[in-house]
């Protein structure tokens, strides 16, 4: 079976004891490769590499443009071993390789091009002061970067996370979901290839706590961590990392609202709405799981809802036809699986869906009546699950969807341009689309509010957070 390394200064590694764990493909639910697994030693044997590489290196002492270079370098690299990364995580956790052919890779490449031109231009600032000073500030990398990953877009939201922090001049280690090292052994020696140094992007299989993802968090030569994941473990992390004061950024779980109008076009919010859903088999922290309908359409809108979500075509992700694959793993799919048992004690009824005859498969499930109070409406699933509600009132809908603990994003459909406005004003969230979904700018800020998350990433946000801004002041006319 293949093994799959950790990368640590350059090198392909094994752990010290040659321990193992095996990384299982949630379609054939068999084990498909063998993983390095690491512990506290290798964590910090990693962030020794990239401290060496960040306190001694070439990387964060290049210009932005022969940095640059090698990102875009490592660009088209990924895309030139698209199939080879594609099918890393379709294989790792059961998406569809139509997804992950077709968006997840592209947008890591795209990762890297965005953050090495956002970085070079985007590196001054000045301010002619009226005192007769002159203030510039500089974007000084941060140091050695921590990147905790979770297991529904492996590569991409590893790229998400590690192309600004190396574009600004950073080193990293990154600790992929134990359910999906593939791909980042992967990218970390297309790295290599692109010519980036050794020690300045690290890949350390393992654990979270009491293993490699906690002694990343505890390491006092880490400068930053940035965490994506479940709100739990966010505390968790917050906690490890006050110890030294460590700045976090977290990206974490969602319960997204998606309203939709009686003046909305109809058929663009059923479309949207069942890719919010349903997409990567609702394994998305950005899922539209709360589905307000006001009740003029109520029936209507759901009536097609219901038609779209059955005529989703399951199957092996590996077939390009699949639009939606098995669960993750055994452990999410029994989590799944508890929430829908628990629908009708709930006052809930199951109107589609449900758990597949076979596999870790959970159909397209819609859930009709649940109260305000059930789990299925207060909790993160995860998995293709819409809990659908009608309202009658515009104040009812936002008063519904800011009922949450979570604040990640919303949608809203509707042709009314004022209320779009206004209810987009009204949200609780980091992001609100109308009349759209999963629309992205790498510019604007991506973050939530609440249990969603802590800090914003993208653009201008990743600068202040991957960096430390420096104040220089300089005397211009010293007779004033
Ligand atoms: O997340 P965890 P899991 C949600 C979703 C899902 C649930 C569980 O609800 O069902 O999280 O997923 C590492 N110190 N989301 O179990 O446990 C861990 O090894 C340091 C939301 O995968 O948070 C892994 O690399 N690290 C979501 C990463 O954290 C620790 C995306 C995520 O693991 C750690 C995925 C610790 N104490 C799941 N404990 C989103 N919002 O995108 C764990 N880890």
């Amino acid at each position: 079976m293949n093994l799959i390394p950790h990368v640590i200064d350059g090198r392909e590694t094994e752990s010290r004891q040659s321990s193992r764990f095996s990384t299982v493909d949630p379609y054939t639910r068999r084990p498909w490769a063998e993983v390095a697994l690491g512990g506290r030693e290798e964590a910090g044997l990693a962030v020794t590499a990239a401290r060496r590489a960040f306190d001694e290196g070439p990387w964060p002492r290049m210009g932005y443009a022969e940095r640059g270079a090698i990102l875009h370098r490592l660009a088209d690299l990924v895309e030139a071993n698209i199939d080879e990364l594609s099918l890393a995580d379709t294989t790792d956790m059961g998406k569809p390789v139509s997804d992950t052919r077709g968006k997840d890779v592209p947008r890591s490449a795209y990762n890297f091009r965005f953050f090495a031109d956002h970085a070079r231009l985007s590196a001054a600032e000045a301010l002619p002061m009226d005192s007769g000073h002159h203030a510039y500030t500089r974007f000084e990398p941060a140091g050695v970067v921590a990147a905790i990953a979770p297991w529904n877009f492996p590569l991409m939201l590893e790229t998400w996370k590690i192309a600004p922090a190396l574009a600004w001049g950073n080193t990293v280690v990154l600790k992929p979901a134990e359910q999906t090292p593939a791909s980042a052994s992967l990218l970390a020696r297309l790295a290599l290839e692109a010519g980036m140094p050794p020690g300045v992007l690290n890949v350390v299989h393992g654990y979270g706590p009491g293993s490699v993802g906690e002694a990343l968090t505890r390491d006092p030569r880490v400068d930053r961590i940035t965490f994506t994941g479940e709100s739990a473990t966010g505390r968790a992390i917050a906690g490890a990392a006050a110890a030294n004061l460590t700045p976090v950024s977290f990206e974490l779980g969602g319960k997204g609202a998606n309203l939709v109008f009686a003046d909305a076009d109809l058929d663009l919010a059923a479309s949207w709405s069942i890719k919010a859903i349903f997409s990567n088999a609702g394994q998305v922290c950005l899922a539209g799981s709360r589905l307000f309908v006001q009740r003029e359409v109520y029936q209507e809108f759901l009536d097609r809802f219901i038609a779209a979500a059955e005529a989703l075509v399951p199957g092996d992700p590996k077939d390009p036809a699949t639009q939606l694959g098995p669960l993750a793993s055994e452990e999410h799919y029994a989590k799944v699986k508890a929430y829908l048992d628990g629908v009708p004690g709930e006052g809930g009824k199951i109107a589609t869906g449900g758990v597949g005859a076979e596999g870790l498969f959970v159909r397209p499930t819609v859930v009709l009546d649940a109260p305000p109070t059930a789990r299925v409406r207060r909790e993160e699933i995860f998995g293709p699950v819409a809990v659908v509600t009608p309202f009658d009132t515009e104040n009812e809908a936002v008063a519904a969807a800011n009922d949450t603990p979570y604040g990640l994003n919303a949608m809203v459909f509707t042709e009314n341009l004022s209320r779009a406005h206004r209810v987009s004003a009204a949200l609780k969230a980091g992001t609100v689309w109308t009349n759209c979904f999963f629309i992205r700018d790498l510019r604007a800020p991506f973050g939530g509010v609440g249990d969603s998350g802590l800090g914003r990433e993208g653009g201008t946000y990743s600068r202040e957070f991957f960096t430390e801004p420096k104040a220089v002041v300089m005397a211009i006319d010293t007779n004033r």
